[in-house]
């Protein structure tokens, strides 16, 4: 059991913490004006919730999200196995304020010794509103997981970008080599090297990975059964991403929308507790939309109609870009009224940004989201 005290000193606006792609139950996701009253200076609000998903997460605020999560109101959540291997374990969010990029909070690249032979695991967390292009360089690897949630039988691959979107995280599985090897963001030299203990080992890789193809994890891995059919849902239920004009905030605004609308008035989606819901996201606009259901993982259906045909793809934000189209589903095993958004930090704010709601279930807090 994970029991957490928020104290708000001085953040003016007030605060809250989201638990990223943790499925805890609904008054502990930090939704302000929908799980909880914001968190203003001098308050206090205290999370409680069971660490029964090992793996990669993160949290941060919810309040006013496209500038306190940019200016620092994050951290990285990593629940391990009890059984977990030995080895070298890094967690490393990316994170860019005044368009510096910092890996694990270093604006340098790293220097990581590490034994030849050692396992490594590589906990990538894309805290930003954009996606991240990462390569490791000098060694074959396995992305071991996603969004914190295990990959079926990921194989080896090499000469390959791994794209994480806003949100995301990607565990990176390795054996140490004798030599080094380097983890690339976007492309630049910055980011980890990890070096060999030998004295002489430490010469950068010089493989060069900018023009590397993108790893499709919708075709990595092994397929397995679903949990559910997805092909039969119990409710479908399609968005239509897109830019125009529309209120925000009962304001005429040059907005991102759903279906037209945006926050506050996108319609609430209602599910049924114990649906198997199916959701077609259509972005007609020409930005990416990394779009993020609160309090459960989806399951990855397809992308412009080709289906998934490697490991069942759990996510809690995948990467919708200009003029694509995703099928995913999910099981309704979580009652409560869910944020569901773009995690494009200030899309939300620009109004794209919708609730789901258990048939029912209503929140005694006023829906007000103000700044997000
Ligand atoms: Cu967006």
């Amino acid at each position: 059991m994970i029991e957490v005290h928020l104290r708000n000193v001085d953040i003016d606006g007030g605060v809250t913490l989201h638990w990223h792609g943790y499925d805890v139950p609904c008054g502990e996701d930090g939704a302000p004006g929908t799980t909880q009253d914001t968190v203003v200076p001098g308050g206090e609000f205290t999370y409680r919730f069971r660490a029964d998903q090992a793996g990669t997460y993160w949290y941060h605020t919810h309040h006013a999200s496209h500038v306190g999560v940019r200016r620092g109101l994050y951290g990285p959540l990593v629940v391990t196995e009890r059984d977990a291997e030995e080895g070298l374990d890094l967690t490393l969010p990316v994170h860019t304020i005044d368009a510096t990029v910092l890996l694990a909070d270093n604006d340098v690249p790293i220097e990581q010794p590490a034994p030849a032979g050692v396992p490594v695991r590589l906990r990538l967390i894309n805290t930003d509103s954009d996606p991240h292009r990462i390569a490791l360089v000098g060694m074959a690897f396995r992305v071991a997981a996603v969004d914190g949630r295990n990959l079926n039988e990921p194989g080896e691959v090499s000469a390959v970008a791994v794209r994480l979107p806003a949100g995301g995280r990607a565990d990176l599985v390795f054996t140490m080599p004798s030599d080094s090897v380097a983890l690339v963001l976007d492309d630049h030299r910055a980011g980890l090297r990890l070096s060999g203990v030998r004295i002489g080992a430490d010469e950068a890789p010089v493989a060069d990975p900018a023009g590397w193809p993108e790893l499709d994890l919708l075709h990595y891995g092994v397929a397995a059964p679903a949990p559910f059919d997805p092909d039969q849902p119990d409710r479908r239920i399609t968005m239509v991403l897109d830019r125009g004009v529309a209120l925000v905030d009962g304001l005429p605004a040059y907005a991102h929308t759903v279906d037209g609308y945006g926050h506050p008035s996108i319609p609430d989606q209602i599910v049924g507790a114990g649906e198997v819901v199916r959701f077609t996201v259509v972005n007609r606009s020409l930005e990416t939309h990394p779009w993020h259901l609160h309090g459960h993982p989806v399951l990855v259906l397809s992308r412009n109609e080709a289906l998934s045909t490697g490991s069942p793809l759990w996510v809690d934000t995948f990467d919708v870009r200009g003029g694509e189209t995703w099928d995913v589903a999910f099981h309704a095993t979580n009652p409560g009224v869910w944020m569901n958004h773009c995690h494009n930090l200030p899309h939300a704010h620009q109004g794209m940004m919708l609730r789901l709601r258990y048939e029912g279930v209503t929140t005694p807090f006023d829906n007000a989201h103000h700044g997000h």
